[in-house]
């Protein structure tokens, strides 16, 4: 197989397929450039919704807080169930709906506007990590709780609306469309294989090398054969476990040092705040057991040359499948060649 050629890549986790076209990286671009964000946020921010002692849009003022911080979002996608509400068809088979219950928070890193995961202390990522852990143990106890989703969207480019670090959690009713893709998937491979997809994938990829990006001990950050964003990442634990409550001390700390291994050299790669969403895949919440789950994270950054320059997810990826041209194993070449030190500390 010439992989410097056109080829498709299977996506194991979701069943899709990905076009790479690795001969076309060189075109050239002449479409939209992105603002570059500030080069120095300020400690706090009076104007800042997320900042400790400001007020929120809604009025609801911030308390003083030293660490992390959970509150209910203002604007929730999500509400708490209907007391006696009933579930009404629509009266024809061909519109279907039902209804969705849930509970959505913003989960803010520290009091510090500027303090983003790779320039925090590794303590202090800890606690974030531990924040999410009790945030999916609360939530998912919660009768009409079935998946609890974790997320960020880091900077303007990926629609962050404040630059304050802060990530959300939707506790939801039914399990979203991505993770129960990709649980139907693990399963399947369970069932044929009798072992777990990603403890096998990622086994294969630590010998392999070439698509790691970092690992320790407990977790590994590998652009995935079959990625779509120019510099994906799949972060997966290396050993066998299915959400975040599950993780030991030891895996704990292990997540926290490659979250900000991983993110500095995001930042690295092209000396600019790397944009992404990204967000952990846990098992269901709904009681019953997930033997084929294994413990994961996705990032989808979207840029691509520069500072400046995206991929856009138009045309043909709208209407027929996902396109890349730089190949996951140069993507992961160059992330693992940056500096393990943040650009915005060199020389001090
Ligand atoms: P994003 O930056 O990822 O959009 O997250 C910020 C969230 O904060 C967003 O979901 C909420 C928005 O609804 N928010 C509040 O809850 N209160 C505010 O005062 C402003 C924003
Ligand atoms: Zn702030």
């Amino acid at each position: 197989m010439n992989f410097d050629r056109p080829h498709r890549r299977l996506n194991l986790l979701t069943g899709q397929w990905v076009l790479v076209s690795p001969h076309r990286a060189r075109r050239p671009w002449l479409g939209q450039v992105e603002k570059i964000p500030p080069a120095k946020l300020p400690h706090y921010d009076p104007t800042c919704y997320l900042c400790p002692g400001n007020q929120r849009s809604v009025g609801v003022m911030n308390p003083p807080y030293t660490e992390t911080f959970v509150f209910d979002n203002d604007f929730a996608a999500l509400l708490l169930p209907e007391e006696g509400g009933e579930a009404t068809g629509m009266g024809s088979p061909l519109l279907v709906a039902e209804e969705e219950a849930g509970i959505c928070r913003v989960i803010c890193f520290s009091p510090r506007h500027d303090l983003s995961l790779p320039l925090m202390g590794p303590a202090d990522v800890e606690a974030v990590v531990r924040t999410w852990t009790e945030q999916t143990v609360e939530l998912g106890a919660k009768d009409f709780v079935n998946y609890v989703q974790i997320f960020e969207n880091n900077g303007a480019m990926m629609g962050a609306s404040n630059p304050h670090p802060h990530s959300q959690v939707w506790a939801i009713g039914h399990i979203p469309n991505e993770p129960a893709a990709e649980l139907a998937r693990q399963g399947e491979y369970l069932r044929e294989h009798g072992s777990c997809l990603l403890c096998d994938y990622v086994a294969e990829e630590r010998k392999l090398g070439e698509r790691v990006v970092v690992e320790n001990e407990h977790f590994t950050a590998l652009v995935p054969f079959w990625a779509v964003w120019p510099f994906e990442i799949l972060l997966v634990a290396n050993q066998h476990c299915g959400s975040l409550p599950d993780l030991t001390a030891g895996q704990v700390s292990g997540l926290a040092d490659i979250l900000q291994k991983l993110t500095v050299r995001y930042d690295n790669l092209f000396e600019t705040p790397f944009s992404y969403s990204m967000g952990f895949h846990q098992a269901p919440t709904d009681g019953k057991a997930y033997p084929g789950q294994h413990f994961h994270a996705h990032y989808y950054p979207p840029l691509l040359r520069s500072a400046t320059v995206r991929k856009f997810m138009v045309g043909f990826e709208m209407l027929g499948m996902p396109q890349r041209d730089l190949t996951p194993e140069t993507a992961a070449q160059r992330l693992r060649e940056q500096s393990v030190v943040h650009y915005k500390l060199r020389g001090e």
